[in-house]
């Protein structure tokens, strides 16, 4: 007979919002400490937002048990140890500020708000809780695809060998056709930007993170290609369907964000995020080319890491396939058998597993508000070098 280990300690969680990225954590809140041997598990308790009809619905199909239509109700209930934040951008701030305040761990959703300024008031406020034990970490889920530590791993071992140059591209198409319903990623006092800050902050931070270089000036061109849509229409999945024959609502953020940056260490990238690449469904493409090789990723073939050798023998060389499911490659372990692959909800479980660990381990996760900042500055000065005529612009250094 076996004696059952005593159940890890609960670790309580508010979440706000429901939508894609709600349903997404979700599934990681229940899923990682079933994968993942973790010294806390976490107990989806109280699911916060404004209309409660639909959110009684989310709550019963996400598990949690309870709801409520203020999220100031979360922040206040002693019982709560996490507030993880999936609402749009402009709502950030002024949740994470209270929660943080609270005592609370905090997990947000990226970009980690809609400003540099409200980002510098975040980093801030996590700094202080930090020396309280609080822990807080913004959601670049990429991060925690296999393929991409693992390519962070290559990187820092020397194997691309000096880093010339990096190349990288998000492309989408949910907003190709030009009567695609508006949706709140379309209005910049909600999303804060459009292609640039929805998927171009991805690239942002993990051309950085991959490289451990930040980006240090850029030039860049936004355009809104389609400036008006359909303000009423039905909605499936990202986008959907609009009514062509009604009122129209201004699209008031980029659809294209296409820009060039220098790294601080004085490599140049080029960087593309578009959510109307026809036939591109989730192309996030990160290609770091150095003097002894090379290593390329796309997300929609995100179980491979394409790997060239410039050092192998004549005739040997080209770019190999790498699948990135084998117990050596970062979190594939505590997954499924050899060559059997994982899919996009798994960066958020890997995610949710690395913040429940640090918190019971009580040290920092990553990426830090401080690291969010940084690419918040980065997107900051590309609106600027836009609307300046494309003309570089410093990103100012962080403090840390
Ligand atoms: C929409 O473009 C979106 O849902 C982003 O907001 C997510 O961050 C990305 O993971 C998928 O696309």
């Amino acid at each position: 007979m076996t004696t059952p280990s005593a159940p890890a300690r609960p670790l309580r969680i508010g979440m706000v919002g429901y939508g894609f990225m709600g349903a997404a954590h979700s599934h990681a809140w229940r899923t990682a400490h079933r994968f993942f041997d973790l010294p806390l598990t976490p107990v989806l308790s109280t699911l916060a937002g404004r209309t409660e009809s639909s959110l009684a619905a989310a709550a019963e199909r996400y598990g949690f048990a309870r709801t409520t239509t203020r999220w100031q109700d979360l922040v206040e209930d002693p019982e709560i140890d996490v507030i993880d934040i999936c609402t749009p951008g402009d709502t950030h701030a002024e949740i994470a500020l209270a929660a943080l305040a609270a005592g609370k761990h905090v997990l947000c959703e990226k970009p980690l708000a809609n400003s540099v300024e409200e980002s510098e008031r975040m980093a801030a406020a996590a700094a202080d809780a930090r020396s309280h034990g609080v822990r807080s970490i913004c959601g670049f889920s990429y991060r925690r695809t296999p393929a991409l530590a693992y390519a962070r791993q290559l990187v820092a071992e020397g194997f691309v060998g000096q880093i010339r140059q990096v190349r990288a591209q998000y492309l989408q198409d949910w907003l190709s056709d030009a009567d695609a319903p508006m949706t709140w990623r379309l209005d910049k006092d909600t999303a804060g930007s459009g292609a640039l800050g929805d998927i171009g902050a991805h690239i942002i931070d993990l051309t950085q993170w991959i490289t451990g270089q930040d980006i240090a000036a850029v030039a860049g061109t936004l355009e809104t290609v389609v400036p008006t849509r359909p303000a009423a229409g039905t909605s499936q999945g990202l986008g959907g369907t609009g009514d062509a024959s009604g009122a129209r609502g201004r699209v008031t953020v980029d659809d294209l964000a296409l820009f060039t940056a220098r790294f601080a260490g004085g490599v140049l990238g080029s960087f593309e995020a578009t959510r109307m690449a026809q036939g591109r469904k989730n192309a996030m493409r990160v290609e770091i080319n150095g003097s002894a090789g090379s290593i390329a990723f796309d997300f929609e073939r995100m179980n491979e890491l394409e790997i060239y050798d410039a050092t192998a023998p004549g005739g040997r060389q080209g770019f190999t396939r790498v699948l990135t499911t084998e117990p050596e490659h970062p979190y594939a372990a505590a997954w499924w058998p050899t060559g059997h692959g994982l899919g996009y909800e798994h960066t958020f479980t890997h995610e949710i597993a690395d913040l429940v660990r640090a918190i019971g381990e009580g040290t920092d996760p990553s990426p830090s508000f401080d690291e969010a900042l940084q690419v918040q500055r980065v997107l900051a000065a590309v609106e600027s070098s836009s609307a300046d005529g494309s003309h570089w612009q410093d990103v100012p250094p962080s403090a840390a």
